[in-house]
């Protein structure tokens, strides 16, 4: 199964929501953290608009000398729960999209959308209509970054910053990394790049830099870390999505290249989204409870059908003669041509 996972970051979160809390302050530096205290104050930013990244005010500066650089932006306290509360409204809308993601965050999540589209085109799709629900709700801008593993969807998401869209498919990969800094890579900080600056006798090096160093070089450098780094720099990063919460179902679907009437390629195409459905839900060791189809007609009209019973260890067998029976029914009952195909099933 190809892999597409979609990167969301809310930009400037707190202080975007002060500003949407103040109107009046739109448009002016705001520095979200400890009380300055006319530039005595001994705590650190939390984040600022972009306004005050002008003046070159960054997460985690001591807020003495944020305000030293800026004496005139608004300093705001943080105010947690507030903020707390609208992510949660956020996550709201991305549980409505998919339940299979990683929250990081109060203000950005991994979402693994293999299994409910095929091209990145559909991927687009839903980070154009994710951005247009955040800002329709809770009328905050967000970022969202496309690729096929959680690094290049970051970087992605990154480079279009605030208020961006990127997709990154894989044969564009190795030309949108390239040339990017090394830190830009997770993994390597400030210590790495200095060690590789001294490795490679060079400074300010970038991503194709690193790539003149063999796998060994890398691992007897860094150890095992040298490894990720090698792979990193090619564009390959096989780290997974770590649900945060338990997954409440697993699917699949798929969209024809040409609604079709064909009952063998219907059963066939059936028979391989229920065996790719099996095999993720086995993997989870849990039973599960419903199997539901998904069909699709010609007209777009959508229909699901389902199915309970009591808890059983999912098997390709099973997930397939509970499906398929559904779906026989369904298509014989509406008898028009096929558009998609969809199986899903829910743990108990
Ligand atoms: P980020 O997503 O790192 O930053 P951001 O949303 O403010 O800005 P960007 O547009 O670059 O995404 O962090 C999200 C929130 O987490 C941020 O609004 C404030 C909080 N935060 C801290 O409190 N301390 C920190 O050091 C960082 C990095 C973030
Ligand atoms: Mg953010």
């Amino acid at each position: 199964m190809n892999t597409i996972i979609l990167h969301i970051d809310m930009d400037c979160f707190f202080a975007q929501l002060e500003e949407r809390e103040n109107p009046r302050f739109k448009g002016q530096p705001i520095v979200v953290g400890a009380d300055p205290k006319g530039g005595e104050g001994r705590g650190v930013v939390s984040t600022c608009n972009y306004e005050a990244r002008e003046y070159g005010i960054h997460s985690a500066m001591p807020i003495s000398i944020a305000f030293k650089k800026c004496p005139k932006a608004i300093f705001l306290p943080v105010n947690k729960e507030f903020y707390a509360q609208v992510s949660e409204n956020i996550f709201r809308l991305i549980d409505k999209i998919t339940d299979n993601y990683e929250k990081v965050s109060l203000d950005e999540a991994y979402l693994d959308l293999s299994e409910q589209i095929n091209n990145y085109s559909e991927a687009q799709k839903i980070g154009e209509q994710l951005k247009e629900y955040i800002l329709r709700q809770e009328d905050i801008t967000c970022s969202v970054g496309i690729g096929n593993s959680k690094m290049i969807a970051k970087l992605a998401c990154e480079e279009n910053k605030p208020d961006g869209l990127k997709v990154v498919k894989p044969s564009k990969i190795n030309s949108f990394i390239k040339s990017k800094p090394i830190t830009s890579i997770p993994g390597i900080g400030p210590k790495t790049r200095e060690t590789l600056e001294e490795v490679l006798k060079k400074q300010n090096l970038e991503v194709k830099d690193i790539r003149s160093l063999s796998q060994k070089q890398l691992v007897d450098e860094f150890g095992k870390k040298g490894k990720d780094i090698y792979n990193k720099v090619r564009g390959k990063d096989n780290s997974e999505i770590e649900e945060s919460a338990t997954r409440k179902s697993i699917g699949k679907e798929l969209t024809f290249e040409e609604n079709t009437n064909d009952p063998e390629k219907i059963v066939n195409t059936f028979q391989k989204l229920s065996k790719k459905v099996a095999k993720k839900a086995e993997a989870q060791h849990r039973l599960i409870k419903t199997v539901v189809i998904t069909c699709r007609f010609e007209g777009f009209n959508t229909y699901n059908r389902q199915v309970s019973f009591s808890p059983v260890n999912p098997s390709e067998e099973l997930i397939y003669k509970k499906g398929i029976k559904l779906l026989l029914q369904l298509i014989t009952e509406k008898a028009k041509p096929v558009r998609l195909l969809g199986i899903r099933v829910l743990f108990e």
